[in-house]
């Protein structure tokens, strides 16, 4: 009985920061949870940490580790260590540097691949003998039925799976592309509409407003707009990063200058996104610190369609919500009109070094720091 309570506490902890990790990582679960997405990312932490810091109080009391007992499956104890590595990829997500993250996030997608696909190897070992006989007794049909209820919830996960795998081939192997809708080793590319907005180069324009008339470039103009190039680490408010991405592409601040743009009149820079819903804002102040970039090139190449293409935002040291995707129009205003995400909770100055899952927590009410 003890052991049923104690199986059941894990696994409905770890089916809670499983569902709460898909929802961060999968495209599809992220634009479907909306406004809850910050929320989800603390729960995904607590739920972790809390999770972690029980396992270790619990398996100190049997030091030093016996081996498994006879009847556990040789299997049992690969959940260890994946459970280990979780742990300690998720502690590197929360608080490493950008390297860190970028390695941990490997580690995290991978072993929590490696764990889901544990669970249905756990799932195929237990299934009660009603599953192949009948379901006549009380008990045994209980023991389906969660059994079951299990199973269910344990599909959904696969979704994730190849993706995962994706993100770990792709960044250890440099295996990438078409697979990944185009997008570069180690990126996670995000949408919110359920999909990555073709924008063709001979009908794509970029529209300018807030100085008089309305000033559009097509492609074949912007592309004589002079260059720079930024290397910086690209890093998701979610945790992943990606080292020493390189990108291409217009100062965003002299080019506005050079349209006249009078930044003590209209202090707040807004952008709409060619898939209609996403928006981002910079202050005039941000812009002047951080030098964003209106980029079309990444590692050498044009920007992938899943990753923007044919124009992105790009701000350096900031996190990755501010890079809005698949650009196609940018408003002065003397009025911040807040983001996609801003609405939802994350903070407008996306600073990499000012937030991250625990203080954002901290922000939400869950806790305090002092
Ligand atoms: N239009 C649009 N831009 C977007 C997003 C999005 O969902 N839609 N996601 C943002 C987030 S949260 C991140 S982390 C980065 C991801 O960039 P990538 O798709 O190149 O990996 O894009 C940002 N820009
Ligand atoms: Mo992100």
């Amino acid at each position: 009985m003890e052991f049923r309570s104690r199986h059941w506490r894990h696994a409905v902890t770890v089916g809670l920061v499983m569902f709460t990790g898909l929802g961060l990582f999968l495209a599809g679960w992220r634009s479907a949870l909306g406004a809850a997405l910050p929320w989800i990312q603390g729960v995904h932490t607590a739920g972790g940490i809390a999770y972690g810091l029980a396992l270790v109080a619990w398996s100190v009391r049997f030091f030093p580790w016996p081996k498994a007992p006879r009847h556990s499956p040789a299997y049992t104890r690969w959940a260890f260590f994946f459970l280990v590595v979780l742990a300690v990829s998720g502690a590197g997500l929360l608080v490493g540097s950008a390297a860190v993250r970028a390695v941990a996030t490997m580690a995290h997608a991978g072993a929590a691949a490696a764990f889901v696909l544990w669970v249905l190897v756990h799932l195929y070992h237990q299934r009660p003998a009603t599953v192949r006989r009948t379901w006549a007794t009380d008990p045994g049909r209980r023991r389906f039925l969660r059994w079951a209820a299990g199973a269910v919830l344990s599909l959904p996960a696969l979704e994730a799976a190849p993706v995962m795998v994706r993100v770990v081939l792709g960044t250890v192997f440099g295996l990438d592309a078409a697979s990944n809708a185009g997008a570069l080793p180690g990126f996670v590319p995000y949408t919110v509409v359920g999909g990555y907005p073709r924008l063709s180069p001979e009908t794509w324009r970029l529209r300018l407003d807030g100085l008089g008339e309305p000033r559009v470039w097509d492609w074949a103009r912007w592309a004589t707009e002079p260059t720079r190039e930024v290397t910086l680490d690209f890093q998701c408010v979610t945790g992943w990063a990606v080292r020493g991405v390189r990108f291409a592409g217009v100062d965003l601040a002299s080019w506005l200058e050079r349209q006249g743009w009078e930044p003590a009149r209209q202090p707040w820079v807004l952008f709409y996104s060619g898939d209609g819903v996403y928006t981002e804002s910079l202050s005039a102040a941000q812009i002047y610190r951080y030098r964003p970039l209106l980029a079309s090139f990444i590692d050498g190449r044009p920007l992938p369609v899943a990753q923007g293409f044919p124009l992105r935002l790009v701000v350096p040291g900031m996190y990755g919500y501010k890079s809005i995707k698949w650009l196609v129009r940018i408003r002065l205003a003397a009025a911040d009109e807040l983001g996609f995400w801003e609405v939802r909770g994350y903070p407008q100055d996306a600073y990499v070094g000012s937030y991250n899952s625990l203080t954002g927590l901290a922000r939400s009410g869950w806790f305090s720091v002092h």
